[in-house]
């Protein structure tokens, strides 16, 4: 067992709950640190995916016989399990997506476009994820509303004064990120929603890289909209969250229309269903809902404080080791961050890093990470970023040393 996770629990365990740490890549054990994309998948997440097709395969809310209602029954089972996760006053404010790029399309399409007028403002953050520009770009384009942004300072942290320079009457909507992807930058979400708030904004968080690290608590937040990707938190792929409060939701209109979001549909008029099926058209991804569940009772079980307490073992770890390298800069230095170390290595592409690094069976992300305007900000094409999840090592940030020792002999 690692000394330093004795305390926090058993690595050599919980590694064993995740069956794609025993690939080799490359004739070399895998080191996955590329958890910022994606988390890999405990066996509980897996199982149930494979479960749910040899045992209650159906389609759910519709037919009555037995093995429909026990999918409808598993499926709305994590509905409540999310609500408790996020701390959401009723389950039917669940509305379940394909993840955070859904979840801000679903309410720049549906509240902006019901809401938003020419001249009105909607703000964001140089750190926004592309799912978080590009949706407030084009109904900001369609609606005659102009976007504005929010700047950082160089450790990668929101300038609050700016801020509130910019929040006026005409702040509609501002959208921002719990946790940046590029950066691992902890945002003051719940001060950008209180002021947000004094001036009648509405406000959506994008919580994509929130929930792997911590609980959230959307009443404590007072968060209007909370949007998250299951396959972030141990989830499968394909399934996501909106959080809305209810009297937004209650007014927006549908953003997809088809079956099961209707109550009655005659040629000449439909009426729309509750809350959430409104929101949710089609027969959703009800294998991948289900398994959800089980990744979020993964991390419930080893605990969050835990869970937080390892990460930031290894993010203290890394950037000690990333910080004795002269050539090696950390791009992301914020007061408040998650274990997403973000790096670039001078006259090195970040590219060959991430290469280099496959090659001793490294999994690292390297570019631009969906946010090309935070790395015009940096003035950098992009960096190589290693984020850590609940599985990894001390070990395992010492063999990323070892890996750059290697980038800088072959490279420079
Ligand atoms: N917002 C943030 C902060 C993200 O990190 C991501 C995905 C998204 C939104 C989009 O999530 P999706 O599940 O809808 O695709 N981020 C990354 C990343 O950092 N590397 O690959 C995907």
């Amino acid at each position: 067992m690692a000394l330093d996770t004795l305390l926090l629990y058993d690595i050599d365990k919980i590694r064993k709950d995740f069956p794609i740490l025993n690939e080799r890549i490359n004739g070399k054990p895998l080191v996955y640190f590329d958890n910022a994309a994606t988390t890999q998948k405990p066996a509980s997440v897996i199982l149930a995916l494979k479960s749910y097709y040899e045992t209650m395969n159906a389609n759910i809310h519709r037919g009555i016989h037995s093995l429909a209602e026990k999918a409808t029954a598993e499926y709305e089972l994590t509905r409540e399990k999310v609500r408790e996760f996020i701390n959401s006053p009723a389950s039917d404010l669940i509305i379940f997506t394909r993840g955070v790029t859904e979840s801000v399309n679903l309410v720049a399409q549906s509240y902006g476009r019901a809401f938003l007028k020419a001249g009105d403002e909607v703000i964001i953050s140089t750190m926004e994820h592309h799912s978080n520009i590009v949706p407030w770009q084009m109904i900001c384009n369609e609606k005659g509303a102009i976007l504005k942004v929010i700047p950082i300072n160089d450790a990668g942290e929101l300038l609050m004064d700016e801020y509130d320079t910019l929040l006026s009457s005409r702040t509609k909507i501002v959208s921002v990120v719990h946790v940046s992807n590029a950066l691992g930058t902890i945002n003051p979400v719940k001060e950008i929603i209180a002021k947000a708030h004094e001036v009648g904004a509405v406000v959506m968080i994008d919580g994509a890289q929130a929930a792997s690290h911590s609980y959230i608590d959307v009443q404590d937040l007072d968060a209007d909209f909370y949007a998250l990707s299951g396959h972030k938190f141990y989830g499968p792929t394909g399934i996501g969250v909106l959080y809305g409060k209810r009297e937004l939701l209650d007014k927006m209109p549908p953003y997809m229309g088809g079956g099961e979001m209707i109550k009655e549909v005659s040629f000449a008029k439909t009426t729309y269903n509750d809350l959430p099926y409104k929101f949710e058209a089609g027969t959703p991804n009800i294998a991948d809902t289900i398994a959800l569940r089980k990744g979020i009772e993964y991390m419930e079980a080893i605990g969050f404080e835990a869970i937080a307490e390892h990460e930031h073992v290894l993010l203290a770890h890394a950037t000690n080791m990333l910080t004795s390298f002269p050539d090696v800069k950390i791009i992301g230095t914020a007061n408040q961050k998650v274990s997403v170390c973000s790096f670039t290595i001078e006259g090195v592409h970040p590219q060959d890093i991430g290469i280099i690094l496959d090659s001793e069976g490294i999994a690292i992300r390297t570019g631009h990470h969906c946010t090309q305007p935070l790395m015009d900000r940096f003035g950098i094409p992009g960096t190589a970023r290693a984020s850590f999840a609940l599985y990894n090592t001390k070990e395992e940030v010492d063999q990323l040393g070892k890996g750059i020792e290697k980038v800088l002999r072959m490279a420079k």
